[in-house]
């Protein structure tokens, strides 16, 4: 039988478990990313277990979240991360070098290998035919010492692209297709490969914007082959030489097909408050806009930006609208401002920012009080602008420009004729603000420079044989890690102090459950459907242990969290029935009489509601290593454990 992508690079990498799906595969980590704001525990993590060099082909450490530096905290974060990165053989990637998506693209991703990133736009790297998985802090510590990373081995679906994109429809209209199609959990326990005629008509940098943005299907990953407009790409980075052919064997087999007819396609927004709530332009159309923001690891390459100059030349910004403009990397702000496209961007109106994540997770352009935003991003999750009332719409680069010109929502392909920007033949490669890591012999004199908000990991301890809590917050479907643990300009710089950053853990849904959780010591959190989508921060695991929280019980959960609460020794508990979740209310007591017993020897664990005398099955769906990190009190102490 034949392979997909995925299947032949997992099968190239596989250290242990078989390829069979929903059983517990190991993977060997050939490169990890981190990005500051879970870069500072991920280094923690990686200090505790006391490794001298990472064991990665190639590790690299980005600064492009917490660039707005409004107290000591970000740029001592800052200071941290370098002097971890000098000792211990990783690559740093300075702030004003980009957002970790688009430069690893540019500069570090190689068709065929396998990259964990402490971000779950980490998938952007399929775009070059990585397999490249967003993961916790933790894992990706691991991965850094040699170890191997998990997944559950997915199902794997194809999405068949035919024909050839209409002029202003862009890579970003596809990926909000395939979200109409699949969900927001669509894509949960599933790896999402691109295939057919359809992709040779696409750019890599338009393949990442696709990959990007498959972690809205809650898919592990997603892949493009490997193919001669991927080496004509590394061929213009200056790295040839990196290129490896990769396709799927003619005979592999999918577990689901899903066919886009790109003609047919049209420009596309996602409506407020989720990324799959599609609407075409066509359809809100005229609807007055008050902000428009470009930029973001989805949306900000070369090509992205070019043809939002392209729009903008010569025009102005309408009255009504704030434009800001952030291009992704250093690499591509650098092209601008030599072609003069910068310029036609700046004569127009927009207002310039600096290359990184800024307006996407709250740092800085908020939008007025009920403001309208039409951004090029991932997410318009409730809150994430920083406007709690905010409405964001998430469009294509070509629908956020033409609307910033004219005030309203506006369909691109008005402009008629499609504008001839093409990839370049070289990009002006530059890697002055990547620091090389110190040689060997000189990393024991390298000294960590530790601000006084860096505070330690939480105190773990090992599973209890039985867990006595009330439950201290009962809440909704689709529940994301921005409601669990809120990012924005005010709160990020707390990502490395979990004392401080659980004060807000949850407040979003309710005020007081971080004073009420403390209060009681001990407790439970009760959800639904896809509980924890979106981030990879481990921070919405930590805060929630920190505040006593022992498990959560809810309908399902969205991967990376669930590994995320394992690894952080908290249990992922499911509803066995459904319906169960309304025989729980706020406050109510609950037992879980055997649990140590029951997750040593199965999959069941009994949950005693002792306010209604009620009892409820509940699924711990663990492999032997989760189940051992369960009862280890977490992954770190797993690893010291075993090690
Ligand atoms: C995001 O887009 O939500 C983030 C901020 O990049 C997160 C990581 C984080 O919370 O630090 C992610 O996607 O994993
Ligand atoms: Fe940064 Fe936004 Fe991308 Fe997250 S989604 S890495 S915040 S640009």
């Amino acid at each position: 039988m034949g392979l997909t992508i995925a299947q032949k690079i997992i099968k190239a990498h596989l250290v242990s478990g078989e390829m069979e799906v929903g059983k517990d595969v190991g993977l060997r980590i050939d490169q990890t990313l981190t990005q500051d704001a879970t870069g500072t525990m991920a280094y923690i993590e990686y200090e505790a277990m006391g490794i001298p060099r990472v064991k990665t082909e190639k590790s690299v450490a980005y600064i492009d979240h917490n660039t707005l530096q409004t107290g000591f905290e970000n740029a001592d974060d800052h200071r941290f991360i370098q002097s971890v990165c000098k000792k211990h053989g990783i690559y740093f990637s300075r702030p004003g070098n980009g957002i970790c998506h688009q430069v690893h693209l540019e500069r570090f991703g190689k068709p065929g290998k396998t990259l964990i990133g402490s971000d779950s736009h980490t998938p952007t790297g399929g775009g070059i035919g990585m397999l490249a998985i967003g993961a916790g802090g933790l894992d990706v510590a691991v991965a850094m010492g040699g170890g191997a990373y998990y997944i559950t081995m997915p199902k794997m679906v194809r999405v068949n692209l035919t024909g050839k994109l209409s002029p202003w429809v862009s890579a970003k209209d596809i990926i909000l297709a395939v979200l109409r199609v699949m969900s927001v959990k669509g894509g949960v326990g599933k790896i999402v490969e691109y295939g057919g005629e359809g992709v040779k008509t696409l750019t890599v940098p338009e393949r990442a914007t696709i990959t990007n943005m498959g972690a809205e299907l809650g898919a592990t990953t997603s892949v493009f082959p490997s193919d001669e407009i991927t080496r004509e790409f590394l061929r213009a980075q200056g790295r040839e030489e990196d290129y490896t052919e990769l396709s799927a064997d003619a005979d592999a087999v999918y577990d689901e097909v899903i066919e886009i007819d790109l003609d047919e396609l049209v420009p596309l927004a996602a409506c407020p408050h989720s990324p799959d709530n599609i609407k075409t332009i066509k359809e809100l159309e005229g609807k007055t806009v008050d902000q428009v923001c470009i930029g973001s690891c989805t949306n900000s390459s070369y090509l992205d930006m070019m043809r939002v100059a392209h729009i903008l030349k010569g025009k102005k910004v309408a009255d009504n609208v704030s434009l800001a403009i952030a291009p992704g990397s250093k690499q591509v702000f650098n092209m601008l401002a030599l072609n003069g496209a910068l310029a036609d961007m700046i004569a127009a109106g927009a207002r310039i920012l600096e290359s990184a994540c800024g307006p996407c997770i709250g740092m800085g352009q908020s939008p007025n009080s009920k403001g309208v935003s039409l951004r090029t991003f991932n997410r318009n999750f409730e809150g994430r602008s920083g406007t709690a009332d905010g409405q964001i719409y998430l469009v294509s680069p070509e629908t956020a420009a033409v609307s910033a010109l004219t005030g309203v929502f506006t369909d691109p392909r008005c402009l008629g004729e499609a504008a001839q920007i093409e990839l370049p033949e070289k990009f002006l490669i530059n890697d002055n603000m990547v620091i090389a890591p110190a040689p060997v012999e000189e990393m024991d004199s390298v000294e960590i420079l530790r601000g006084p908000n860096i505070k330690e990991y939480p105190k773990t301890s090992p599973l209890t044989e039985s867990i006595e809590a009330s439950c201290s917050l009962k809440v909704g479907d689709n529940i994301t890690t921005d409601h669990i643990m809120p990012a924005g300009a005010k709160i990020l710089p707390l990502r490395s102090n979990i004392p401080k950053i659980s004060e807000h853990c949850f407040t979003v849904c309710d005020t007081e459950f971080p004073t009420r959780a403390k209060m009681l010591g001990k407790s439970i959190i009760v959800g639904g459907e896809n509980y924890g989508q979106g981030s990879s921060r481990e921070h919405a695991a930590l805060a929630p242990l920190f505040l006593g929280v022992k498990a959560v019980l809810v309908k399902s959960f969205a991967r990376i969290h669930k590994s995320n609460l394992i690894n952080a020794g908290i249990l992922p508990l499911t509803f066995r029935n459904p319906s169960d979740y309304d025989k729980i209310k706020l406050g109510d007591m609950l037992e879980l009489p055997d649990v140590k017993d029951e997750i040593a020897t199965g999959t069941t664990v009994t949950v005693i509601n002792r306010t209604t005398n009620q009892t409820i099955k509940a699924d711990c769906d663990l492999s032997d290593r989760t189940r051992a990190i369960i009862l280890a009190g977490g992954l770190l102490d797993y690893t010291k454990e075993n090690s």
